[in-house]
């Protein structure tokens, strides 16, 4: 364990004595000795652990200095197991709700037998916490409300609705003359589909206006840490988010670290190693020699020559691994190699595939959503709305797919807009895997879009059996979110994503990276074997509205995530070949 493991430990035993009543000296032994080895170096405390002379640090007692060197040698410590075995785990969890701490919560336990959030909040409501002692109407309703959220801010967020929040608040950073330079970190900067909290990291010599200036940001709800090296606020919406802020010298390291991915981080300090170098969010430094490995990068960090990523992965011998890649997943054994992919961009996107109108269950007419993709620049649109068996979805039946058809004809041919519109359909894949339209009637169109929205509990084989037949189809030029999951909402269905791979590359498949934040389907995961071996993806918007088009940014981040160049992604092609393409497909088989 490290010293702010260990630290966090110390003050965790603190609490769990005080919730149990303890005297009060043990129980501030525990606080003390949290903050004390939290000012102690890391290179003290491993001294002093080997050397035995950590009771010899005033405050430290004999019984502190035992559990101390447990947990730096074994990473554990039995005290505390049986410590946090001795107190019922529901008064453990009331430590959650803010407001209350161990000695309110021993109070409520005493007058009232509360021993768990929902008698807490049963009592609560019936306004039975307000009478009591110490209490009031004032922290019931905190009590009431801390519960109600509890559930928002433990979950993990969209990316988009991290990213919307965390846009204005890095511009307001950046705004501040004590600022030199501010980015966004941590899972955001990497694109994951969810975002657990911000990560915003802050170079400057004068971080205290900063610092106040972040929370006192008009979003912020709760302050829980306002230091000058580190403040943390929950933010309106429930997302929690966490400022750094380093001297300028230290700024890309931190950077670097604070991004991560953790196994990344891991990687790339052992190839330092390596090198003889030690690297941290500190610095890289000589992994030999006089003081810490903090105080040794605070000295060579003011005459370092490094100040950006690409030349901290050039001291290493990398290229430069774009945020999206840092997960540890080989990224470093390419960049070493110069073997790195040329990642698709927006820029490199001509058209879209996979978009609803009102003729089914979009918002916005057919006109209005070429107007908006014209706007975006796209060279082409692909309309496909549901198919007749999505009732509830007002799917289209045959005639009135015929009338869309010959409506989007008269558009192309009428010159009114600059994109070219597709004609298609997203066509309902039956239990059995038969297509909701016939052979003849999808041979009417540009392209289909075959997509499950019924029935999804169905077994692994019969699933995967389903969509199979399904891509046999010679009119199934696309397969639509491949598992039909709503991220934080709903699992995907249980499906072979292995052979649903293999028939698409084997059919001329294209298979969607669908581009709704709640969707990014199929997997980021997957995509990178997949491509290599030929599978082409298409990023589609699937939207149900202008503003839907929009998804793109989010589906080009996956597929950036899933290491996709824009030779492996059809809507990247120009709108001749993209026409070419389907020519020959249809005339192929
Ligand atoms: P999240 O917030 O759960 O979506 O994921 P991240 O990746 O943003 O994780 P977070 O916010 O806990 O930390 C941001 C980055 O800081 C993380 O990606 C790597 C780095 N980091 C944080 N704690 C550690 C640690 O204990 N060890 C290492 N190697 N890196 C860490
Ligand atoms: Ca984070
Ligand atoms: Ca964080
Ligand atoms: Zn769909």
């Amino acid at each position: 364990m490290n010293k702010t493991e260990i630290a966090a430990v110390l003050t965790e035993i603190g609490t769990l004595l005080e919730l149990k009543g303890e005297n009060p000296f043990k129980i501030r032994a525990y606080q003390t000795g949290s903050r004390l080895i939290e000012a102690l170096s890391e290179d003290e405390i491993v001294e002093r652990v080997k050397a035995g002379t950590l009771d010899e640090v005033k405050g430290v007692g004999e019984a502190l200095a035992q559990k101390i060197t447990e947990l730096y040698t074994n990473g554990r410590l039995e005290f505390l197991e049986k410590l946090r075995s001795s107190i019922p785990a529901g008064l453990v969890d009331l430590l959650q709700i803010p407001g209350v701490g161990p000695k309110k919560i021993r109070a409520l336990n005493e007058k009232l037998g509360i021993d768990s959030i929902a008698k807490l909040q049963e009592a609560a409501l019936a306004g039975k916490i307000a009478a009591l002692d110490g209490f009031g109407e004032k922290s019931q309703e905190k009590i009431i409300e801390g519960i109600r959220n509890r559930e928002k801010y433990g979950r993990r967020h969209l990316w988009i609705d991290a990213w919307e929040v965390a846009e204005p608040l890095l511009a307001g950073l950046r705004q501040l003359p004590q600022v030199q330079r501010a980015e966004h970190a941590g899972s955001l900067r990497r694109r994951m589909e969810t975002v657990g909290d911000l990560d915003f990291l802050v170079a400057t010599n004068d971080p205290k206006p900063v610092a106040d200036w972040f929370v006192q940001w008009a979003d912020v709800k709760e302050v829980t840490a306002h230091g000058e090296t580190k403040a943390s606020v929950r933010l309106a919406s429930g997302i929690q988010a966490d400022l750094r802020l380093v001297p300028p010298e230290q700024f890309v390291f931190a950077l670097h670290h604070f991004t991560g991915s953790k196994d990344h981080n891991v990687q790339m300090r052992h190839r330092a190693l390596g090198q003889g170098l030690s690297m941290s969010e500190w610095g890289l430094v000589p992994a030999e020699g006089e003081g810490t490995a903090k105080q040794k990068a605070e000295e060579r960090g003011r005459k370092t020559d490094i100040q950006t990523e690409e030349q901290l992965f050039k001291k290493l011998g990398l290229d430069f691994i774009p945020p999206e890649l840092r997960e540890g997943l080989g990224e470093i054994e390419a960049a070493e190699k110069g073997g790195l992919p040329r990642l698709v961009e927006e820029s490199d996107i001509r058209g879209v595939f996979h978009n609803h109108t009102t003729a089914s269950d979009g918002h916005n007419t057919l006109e209005e959503m070429t107007a908006a993709a014209e706007v975006l620049g796209l060279a082409y649109l692909g309309i496909a709305d549901h198919s007749k068996s999505s009732v509830q979805a007002r799917g289209l039946d045959e005639t009135r797919l015929a009338e869309q058809v010959a409506t989007i004809k008269r558009l192309n041919a009428s010159g009114k807009f600059k994109t070219f519109v597709f004609t298609g359909t997203e066509c309902d894949i039956l239990p059995d895997g038969r297509l909701d339209f016939s052979d003849e009637v999808l041979a009417t169109l540009d392209y289909a879009v075959v997509s499950v929205h019924s029935v999804f509990k169905q077994s692994v084989e019969d699933m995967t059996r389903r969509i199979i037949r399904a891509i046999e189809n010679p009119h199934a030029t696309m397969l639509g979110h491949l598992t039909g999951r709503l991220l934080l909402q709903r699992e995907g269905y249980a499906v072979e994503i292995e052979k649903i791979i293999d028939a698409a590359i084997a059919n001329r498949v294209v298979i969607e990276l669908n581009a709704s934040p709640w969707r990014l389907d199929m997997d980021w995961r997957h995509w990178r074997k997949a491509a290599e071996r030929g599978l082409l993806c298409s990023i589609n918007p699937d939207a149900h509205d202008t503003a839907g088009l929009g998804h793109l940014r989010t589906g080009v981040g996956a597929a950036r995530k899933a290491w996709l160049t824009p030779e492996n992604i059809l809507t990247a092609r120009s709108l001749p070949e993209v026409k070419q393409w389907f020519l020959e497909r249809k005339a192929g088989r």
